[in-house]
């Protein structure tokens, strides 16, 4: 372990919460002689300085993980489920705590980490214990012999995950990979890192065993590129940009590493003449959530030309009807973004956009009076499908809009990207929906509906949006070496 520096800062007060911000290896806390500062978006205010780890906090966390796999591997699985069961509990128990540690730390909206998000955290462990206890070992017969087909946790997994659904996005991964009896290092993003380490004293409290999850802090080029260099690490989950997913799939290659990509997507919303035009902009409203940070968001519209004014009419006065401020208000529709860089990278695109003779519907820029990272919700039309504001992921507040005459051309334009990870579309034609949904290149497709995310269903995208997919039986088939014994029958030979 590395030795531990005593000036090192170990813990946060953050809203009344106190949050240790060393990592968490083999059920010790460690600090790092550096460490980074961590901001809030609301404001700008200090909310912590966290440990910055780096190869050998990488190499203490896999070693701790290596040692803590096999018993927890052995570990019964009705004992493991109950474990999870006891993480759930214990997220439960601190819904606020972790609500608002979440919003002060990556600015989305404390209403919808209390009802919603923190809830779901919860559930994500609850469903994958479930999943564990119902998952079948196989049997069956060749010519006499018995082959027993079953499901080995595969060992030490390093989890990388983004800032924009920290917590949620994180127990997608730690819940199946725990429950299927692997040990895990988490990897939080230097942006958001605070929910994971009080997920670390949760876990502990429900009585996960030392070394079975880990959390190393840091930057991504740093403890990030440790960990996904590890030799000794047997899958790689990451979530985030394609720059990075690269480099971990680099990475990952030389040592022969399994390894899941869940990243960007630059989705369609296909607004037919036959749908429900208020439905319709509700749909394209819901775009600007989590202040357009969301991997999943249909930021290309495209509608059918003969209603496109129509839509563009109601789509502006819905949009003038949402309120921009502080996340931690009920009232409040649209938070900050994250970050002083992203928010030049959010303007940046729309400012070429603009000077390539875009036109900005709704907003256009940062909101000048609130300040801050809070970029006005944003609709530009006249861009054309190749332009980089169409073609490239924002992950603002940014949508776009662009019309079509018929079905052949709104595929063309939905599929007309790199991406491939969602699509949605609204029409009151159901044999429409299912002609069209057949032919859009997507992981998920959404019809007169948006964002409903059952766990037993795959999620993740093509081309460029990612490789695999998680979800039910789709994450234990990541996170398991699949194995089958074949045994001979008694007395074969006699
Ligand atoms: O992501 P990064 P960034 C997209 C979105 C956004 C852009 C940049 O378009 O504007 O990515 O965001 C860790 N080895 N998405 O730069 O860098 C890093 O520490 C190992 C979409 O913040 O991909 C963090 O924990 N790890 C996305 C995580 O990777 C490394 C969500 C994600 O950071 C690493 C986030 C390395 N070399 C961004 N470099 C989505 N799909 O939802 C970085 N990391």
């Amino acid at each position: 372990m590395p030795e531990q520096p005593p000036t090192a800062p170990t813990a946060a007060v953050v809203a009344g919460v106190a949050v240790d911000t060393r990592h968490w290896i083999g059920g010790e806390r460690v600090p790092s002689a550096q460490t980074f500062t961590d901001v809030s978006p609301i404001d700008g205010r200090t909310l912590a300085e966290v440990a910055r780890g780096g190869t050998d906090e990488a190499d203490a966390a896999v070693a701790a993980a290596r040692e803590a796999f096999p018993a927890w591997a052995a570990t019964p699985r009705t004992e493991r489920a109950r474990i999870l069961h006891a993480i759930a509990d214990g997220v439960e128990k601190r819904v606020e705590d972790l609500a608002i540690v979440e919003t002060h730390d990556n600015g989305a909206l404390l209403r919808s980490h209390r009802r919603g998000v923190m809830p779901r955290v919860a559930h994500n462990f609850r469903f994958f214990a479930d999943w564990l206890l119902k998952l079948e070992h196989e049997d069956f017969d060749t010519r006499g012999h018995t082959n027993h087909v079953s499901w080995d946790p595969a060992g030490p997994c390093v989890l990388i995950t983004p800032w924009n659904a920290p917590l949620m996005l994180a127990t997608w991964k730690v819940a199946p990979a725990l429950a299927a009896g692997n040990t895990v290092v988490l990897k939080p993003a230097e942006w958001s890192p605070l929910t994971a380490s009080l997920l670390a004293d949760i876990a502990a409290e429900a009585g996960l065993p030392a070394g079975v999850l880990n959390v190393v802090q840091g930057y991504g080029a740093e403890a990030g590129n440790a960990l996904v260099s590890h030799p000794d690490v047997r899958r790689i989950s990451f979530t985030g940009s394609v720059p990075t997913a690269r480099h971990i799939a680099a990475a990952a290659a030389a040592n022969l590493t399994p390894v899941s990509l869940e990243l960007g997507g630059k989705s369609p919303l296909l607004v037919f003449a036959d749908a429900d035009l208020d439905l319709a902009v509700d749909l394209a409203v819901e775009q600007y959530d989590n202040a357009g940070q969301v991997c999943l968001a249909a930021t290309r519209i495209l509608v059918e030309a003969s209603v496109a004014e129509e839509f563009t009419r109601r789509f502006t006065r819905r949009a003038a009807a949402l309120t921009q401020g502080d996340p931690r208000a009920d009232g409040t529709d649209i938070g900050p973004n994250i970050h002083p860089r992203q928010l030049e990278k959010i303007h940046g695109f729309v400012e070429r956009a603009l000077g390539a003779g875009a036109q900005a519907v709704v907003g256009g820029g940062p909101d000048t009076e609130l300040g801050g990272l809070y970029y006005r919700p944003t609709l530009l039309t006249g861009v054309e499908q190749d332009w980089e504001i169409v073609q490239e992921e924002v992950f603002g507040p940014v949508l776009t809009l662009q019309t079509f005459d018929t079905e052949d051309e709104a595929v063309a334009l939905a599929n007309g990207t790199r991406f491939g990870l969602a699509a949605t579309l609204a029409t009151g034609d159901s044999e429409r929906a299912e002609r069209v949904r057949a032919r859009l290149v997507a992981g998920t497709v959404w019809v007169n509906c948006f964002f409903v995310r059952d766990l037993r269903a795959p999620f993740g995208g093509s081309r460029h949006s990612g490789i695999g997919r998680e979800g039910g039986t789709w994450s234990f088939d990541f996170y398991c070496d699949v194995k089958n014994a074949v045994t001979a029958p008694k007395g074969w030979r006699d």
